[in-house]
C-alpha cells in the first residue's frame, strides 16, 4: 500500500481528526515561510524581528517588517491545501485546526474551528492595557499607539519567549490529545510548544500523517510521512 493510499484509509476512518498547520500550507498562496533557502529567516534575524527585545530596541523596524508582510497576506488567496481542509472538517465529526499561521487564509477559505496559536497578524494590541483591534485595512507609517492609554501598540502575534494564549493552546491540546489522526501540514515543527503536539498525539494513541515537502525531524517518528504540497497532496487525500 503507498503512503498515500495508507494515509487515506487512516482519515476515512476518523471521525476525531485534529490538524496542524504551518508556513508550508501558505507557500503556494506566495507567502514565505520562515526557515529554508527562501524562508524569511533567510534576510532577518528572528531575534531582531519576533521577540519582544526587538520590539523594545526598535518598533519602527519590527512594524515595518509586519506592514510589508500584511501586505503580501492582504494580496494572497487561499490555496487548495486550505480549501482541501475545509472538506476534512465537513466530513467528520470533530474537526480541530491548529494553526501556527497568523495569515487568516484558514478563515478566508472557510475552515471554522480554527485554533491560532501564534496570533493573528490582522490584530493589533496595546503592550499595556486590553485595548486591541482587528483590521485587515489599516496601514501604519509609523510606531501607533494606544488611543486608550498612549503606550506603544504591537502586533497581535506571539514572539519568541511570550507564552501562547492559554485558553486556544489548552484546547489545542485537548483537541490533540483526543483525536484519532493528527494531520501536519507545512510546519517543520521546530517550535514549541506547537512541536510538541505531535508526540503528545503519538502518545495518545493517535495516527499521524505529515505532508511536507522535504523531511522534518519528525518524519522518521510519525505514523505516514508524505514527501510533496499541500496544495497537491492535501486534495487527494480527501
Ligand atoms: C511545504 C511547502 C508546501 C514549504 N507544501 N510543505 C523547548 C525546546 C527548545 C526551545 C523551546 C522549547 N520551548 C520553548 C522554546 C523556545 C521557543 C522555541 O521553540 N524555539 C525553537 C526555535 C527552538 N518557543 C517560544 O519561545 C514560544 N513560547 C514559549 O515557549 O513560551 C514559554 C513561556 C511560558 C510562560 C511565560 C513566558 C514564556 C513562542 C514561539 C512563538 C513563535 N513565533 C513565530 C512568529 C509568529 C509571529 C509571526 O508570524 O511573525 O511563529 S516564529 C515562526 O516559527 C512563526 C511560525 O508559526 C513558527 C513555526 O514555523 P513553521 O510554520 O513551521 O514554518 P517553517 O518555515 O519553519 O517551516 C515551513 C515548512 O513547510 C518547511 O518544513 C517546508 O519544507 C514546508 N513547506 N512549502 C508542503 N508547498
Amino acid at each position: 500500500m503507498s503512503p498515500l493510499t495508507r494515509a487515506r484509509h487512516l482519515l476515512a476512518r476518523a471521525q476525531r481528526v485534529a490538524i496542524l498547520t504551518g508556513a508550508g500550507i501558505s507557500a503556494e498562496s506566495g507567502i514565505p515561510t520562515f526557515r529554508g533557502p527562501n524562508g524569511l529567516w533567510r534576510d532577518y534575524r528572528p531575534e531582531d524581528l519576533a521577540t519582544p527585545e526587538a520590539f523594545a530596541r526598535d518598533p519602527q523596524l519590527v512594524w515595518e517588517w509586519y506592514m510589508w508582510r500584511r501586505a503580501l497576506i492582504a494580496a494572497a488567496e487561499p490555496n487548495a491545501g486550505h480549501l482541501a481542509l475545509v472538506a476534512i472538517e465537513q466530513r467528520v465529526t470533530t474537526c480541530t485546526l491548529i494553526t501556527q499561521n497568523v495569515d487568516g487564509l484558514h478563515d478566508r477559505a472557510g475552515s471554522t474551528h480554527i485554533h491560532k496559536i501564534h496570533g493573528d497578524i490582522w490584530l493589533t494590541r496595546c503592550q499595556e492595557c486590553g485595548y486591541q483591534r482587528h483590521d485587515r485595512t489599516v496601514v501604519f507609517t509609523e510606531v501607533p499607539l494606544c488611543p486608550d492609554c498612549g503606550a506603544r501598540l504591537r502586533p497581535g502575534v506571539v514572539w519568541f519567549g511570550e507564552p501562547l494564549p492559554r485558553l486556544v493552546w489548552e484546547d489545542a491540546q485537548r483537541a490533540v490529545a483526543d483525536c484519532q489522526v493528527l494531520l501536519i501540514a507545512g510546519t517543520s515543527a521546530q517550535v514549541f510548544p506547537a512541536a510538541g503536539l505531535i508526540g503528545l498525539a503519538s502518545d495518545a494513541g493517535a495516527a499521524t500523517v505529515e505532508i511536507n515537502r522535504e523531511d522534518t525531524f519528525h518524519s522518521v517518528g510519525v505514523t505516514v510521512s508524505l514527501r510533496g504540497l499541500c496544495g497537491d497532496l492535501l486534495p487527494k487525500l480527501v
